[in-house]
Parts: structure tokens; C-alpha cells; sequence
């Protein structure tokens, strides 16, 4: 198989939206990262490998993080997910995009509910969109309860769809963002600020139980890394109350 030298055009222009939509967030501010696991390249069966880690903060959000990767096998990979502060009243934004030499096999994007419901006003915004033709829908695995009905999990079919999905994205990220604007943090000690913060360790928890990300950064690095790696960067839970 011929090594694939650049990464797949959805996994770098939905990377570049998303950095171009980070700016119109309210305090956006860095957020401290491990300089080790802000880029990381290495080689695999003389392929290169490499994993780029951005991390940010804003009002409303704990932590923003935006993974692109180059990994074993040809595959890339775009992971986001933005994880709220509990104090506020806003679900978990996710999204992963796994490309491999044969193209994208799996897309999917969410905004997670936390204590058991969306927002009345993102469950209205979002039963509204409209929702595309995709040809080949996906079936989420056991772990997926953690995600909404709106959830989009497709394979792409050709690249009208890639472009239909980096849409869906950008717009669950301005649902977001419109949230962000119009939600008042509840006390640390608030009852439902209790109940989003157990939601989001169990949101960490059930994302933990996908062997399919396991796997492949074992195989790329090795176990205690691939461990050490999804507990501090991939999935940390938020700090206690
Ligand atoms: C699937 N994730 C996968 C697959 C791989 C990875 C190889 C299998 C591809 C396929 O089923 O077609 C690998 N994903 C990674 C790696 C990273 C990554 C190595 O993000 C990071 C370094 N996964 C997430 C997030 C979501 C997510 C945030 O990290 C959703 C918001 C979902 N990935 C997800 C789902 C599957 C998947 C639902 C399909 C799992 C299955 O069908 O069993």
C-alpha cells in the first residue's frame, strides 16, 4: 500500500472550521496542555505517525479540544469534543471522524445531554434542522446511550456527504455557541450543577468502553500509553465539586 503523506481533505477542512469558529466564543482563553502531548509523531511499520492536541477554555466550557492524527494503517482521525462547566446548563459537544486508505468509514457528531435532557431550548433548535439523505447511516454501538436523538453517526458515501456532514457540525457548534451566550451558571452546590457533573463522568466513562480507539493508539504506542493517554487527554473527568 502506497503511505498516505497528506490527511483527508474532511478531517482538515472540518479541523480548520472549527479552529475559525472558536474565535466568536465568549473568553476564549488558552488551557494548559503537557507540551509531550501537544504534538506527537512517531513511526509504525515505516509509516509516520503523528497526533496534533489542541486544547482551549471559554465562558461555559471546561475545555475545548481538537485531536488530528495520523496513525497506523493509514488511518486519520479527527476528534473534537468540548466539555462543559458543570455550573452551566449546556450539553457535551462531540464529534470523531475516522478516515482510513478506503476513505471515511465512520463520521459522528453530537451534542450530548447531561442529567438526562437537552436543554428545551437546543432539543427545540435542534428537532428543527433539517436532517440530510445520508445513504449509509451507521448503528450506534452499546456504549453510544450517552448521545442525543439527533445524533448524526453515518458513513459518508461520496464527498457531497463529507460536506453535509462538516455542515451538520458547524451548525450543532453555533447551536452551541448560542447557548453558551444566553446560559447563567447555577451554583457549585446547585442540585442540577450536582447531577451534570456525575453525568459528564459517566459521558468519560462510556467513551472509555470504545476498544476501537483503544486499540489503535495501543497499537501505535503502547498499552500503558494508549491508557495514560485516554484518562489525562482524551477523556479526564471534570475536576470534583
Ligand atoms: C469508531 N474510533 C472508531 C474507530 C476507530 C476510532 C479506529 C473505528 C472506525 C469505524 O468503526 O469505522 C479511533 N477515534 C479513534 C482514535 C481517536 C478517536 C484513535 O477519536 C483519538 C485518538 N469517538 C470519540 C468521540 C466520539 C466517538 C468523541 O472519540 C463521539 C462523539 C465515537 N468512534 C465513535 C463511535 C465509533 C467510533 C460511535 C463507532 C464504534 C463502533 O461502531 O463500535
Amino acid at each position: 500500500m502506497k503511505p498516505t503523506t497528506t490527511i483527508h481533505p474532511l478531517v482538515d477542512a472540518l479541523a480548520e472550521r472549527i479552529r475559525g469558529s472558536w474565535n466568536a466564543l465568549p473568553e476564549l482563553a488558552p488551557l494548559a496542555i503537557d507540551p509531550a502531548l501537544e504534538a506527537i509523531s512517531g513511526s509504525l511499520d515505516g509509516e509516520s505517525l503523528y497526533i496534533r492536541n489542541e486544547l482551549r477554555q471559554c465562558r461555559g466550557l471546561r475545555k475545548l479540544h481538537l485531536e488530528t492524527a495520523r496513525l497506523g494503517g493509514g488511518l486519520q482521525i479527527l476528534h473534537c469534543v468540548y466539555f462543559p462547566d458543570p455550573r452551566f446548563d449546556l450539553p457535551i459537544f462531540g464529534a470523531d471522524i475516522v478516515a482510513g486508505p478506503a476513505g471515511v468509514s465512520a463520521a459522528i457528531a453530537d451534542l450530548s445531554p447531561l442529567g438526562g435532557r437537552l436543554p428545551a431550548a437546543i432539543e427545540a433548535t435542534l428537532a428543527a434542522l433539517p436532517q440530510r439523505p445520508y445513504r449509509q447511516p451507521r448503528e450506534l454501538p452499546p456504549w453510544g446511550t450517552i448521545f442525543s436523538p439527533f445524533v448524526r453517526f453515518v458513513r459518508p458515501s461520496a464527498a457531497e456527504e463529507e460536506q453535509w456532514f462538516s455542515d451538520d457540525v458547524i451548525q450543532l457548534l453555533a447551536v452551541l455557541a448560542e447557548a453558551i451566550e444566553a446560559t447563567e451558571p447555577q451554583a457549585l452546590d446547585d442540585p442540577s450543577t450536582v447531577l451534570r457533573h456525575s453525568s459528564q463522568l459517566g459521558y468519560c466513562q462510556q467513551q472509555k468502553r470504545n476498544d476501537k480507539t483503544r486499540r489503535v493508539l495501543e497499537k501505535a504506542f503502547n498499552p500503558q500509553w494508549a491508557d495514560r493517554y485516554i484518562e489525562e487527554l482524551l477523556f479526564d473527568d471534570p475536576r470534583p465539586l
